[in-house]
């Protein structure tokens, strides 16, 4: 990790939120949509330890949303995303990669059904509003593409349900996994749904106005005070135990869905097109060459990887490691690595080369599971 201050601007964007991040003891930050992303408060066990016990308040305005308004917005919706959305309903939230024409992945999103004509991809770490406005033009759609005033603001942690019931009414906890709803706040009408990007379950707050970013962190935070509320980000530590996936750390352009692990998300046998179709249809005939898997890295404990740490298996390079975290609950080196398809098997062993140093790993499914 480099220890140097990120500075804002109008290319590095800072969020309605950011005062309020800042002074509840921000330690890094990161960039992500072109825009800051918190990475670690207390620190990154310390972070990931209260996220389990108790709730944290997450400033996750990168998550973007690419709005697709308009007569041909479904069926704009459905060509870009894998998951099909011709009967997608209002109200509901849908996770779906989005692929290229060959398959390799530009993004892996919540579509957000918002009316019949409106639909959002709330994206991960990748221009799609070009794309998608890319497409809208070469196809004449009558849809207009934008970026509405929209920031989340996530609520994760075991006692979220709590804060949130206090907040807005027991109505909120009603909502199911991944569907949204509208709640009244101080007169304005507030989207949230039920998902995160945590295993810890809790809730996102699409806010829908910049000028009250600060009102409404405010008074989430003073009743969250009675359960021990902190502020926090996304955890490298607990996404990597649960098994959540980052797109450019452990998916890019080079790979498919399939090879990702994200075959349920794909539609290959609906009929309705969308780009990248064909491109999958085919790897699932002819198999996969290369996988993510879980990795359990021996030896001492590891700091999070930024640099490729190469994999072998009887000296030949067989993959790299995508991430990689010690993890104190498992009290274990996790990682996740994307390798060639003959060598992944459960409790096989491979040799994993980090800061120059060679280690045995041995393979194992995600999520991880506790030892026995
Ligand atoms: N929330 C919102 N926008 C986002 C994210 C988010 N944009 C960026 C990024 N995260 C998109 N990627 C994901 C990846 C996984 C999940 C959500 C967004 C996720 N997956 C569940 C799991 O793997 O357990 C299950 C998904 C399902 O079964 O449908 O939650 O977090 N607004």
């Amino acid at each position: 990790m480099s220890g140097f201050p990120v500075f804002a601007s109008r290319r590095v964007r800072a969020t309605p939120f950011t005062p309020r991040v800042e002074a509840a003891g921000l330690s890094s930050y990161t960039v992500y949509n072109h825009m800051l992303l918190a990475a670690s408060f207390t620190s990154l066990e310390e972070d990931c330890a209260h996220l389990k016990r108790a709730v944290q308040i997450w400033d996750v305005s990168v998550e973007r949303q690419v709005q697709l308004k308009g007569p041909d917005a479904r069926k704009l919706a459905v060509l870009m995303s894998a998951r099909d959305l011709s009967k997608a309903v209002p109200g509901k939230g849908y996770y779906t990669p989005i692929c290229q024409a060959d398959g390799g992945m530009l993004n892996d999103p919540i579509a957000l059904c918002i009316a019949e004509d409106t639909f959002w991809f709330s994206i991960a770490d990748s221009d799609m509003l070009l794309w998608a406005a890319g497409l809208a033009h070469a196809y004449g759609m009558d849809v207009e593409v934008s970026e509405p005033d929209v920031s989340p603001l996530a609520i994760q942690g075991p006692l979220a349900e709590k804060v949130l019931a206090e907040i807005f009414g027991d109505a909120v906890t009603a909502l199911k996994f991944f569907a949204f709803d509208y709640f009244d706040w101080r007169g304005h009408k507030l989207m949230i749904a039920r998902s995160g990007w945590s295993k810890q379950g809790g809730f996102e707050i699409y806010l829908h106005d910049s000028t009250l970013g600060l009102q409404l962190w405010d008074d989430i935070w003073e009743v969250g005070r009675a359960y021990d509320m902190r502020a926090g980000c996304p955890n490298l530590i607990e996404r990597i135990e649960g098994g959540l996936l980052s797109y450019g750390n452990d998916m890019s352009r080079e790979d498919t869905p399939l090879e990702c692990g994200l075959d349920k998300f794909c539609s290959l046998d609906s009929e309705n097109d969308f780009i990248g179709k064909k491109a999958l249809l085919t790897q699932r005939e002819t198999g996969l060459r290369k996988q993510i898997t879980g990795l359990i890295i021996e030896g001492e404990k590891i700091a999070p990887i930024t640099k490729i740490a190469p994999c072998f298996q009887g000296g030949q390079n067989c993959g790299f490691v995508t991430s990689a975290v010690f993890s104190p609950d498992f009290d274990l080196n996790l990682g996740l690595a994307m390798l060639a398809s003959e060598q992944v098997e459960d409790g096989r062993i491979i040799d994993v080369e980090i800061d120059g140093k060679m280690r045995n790993a041995r393979l194992t499914s995600m999520p991880f599971k506790p030892k026995a």
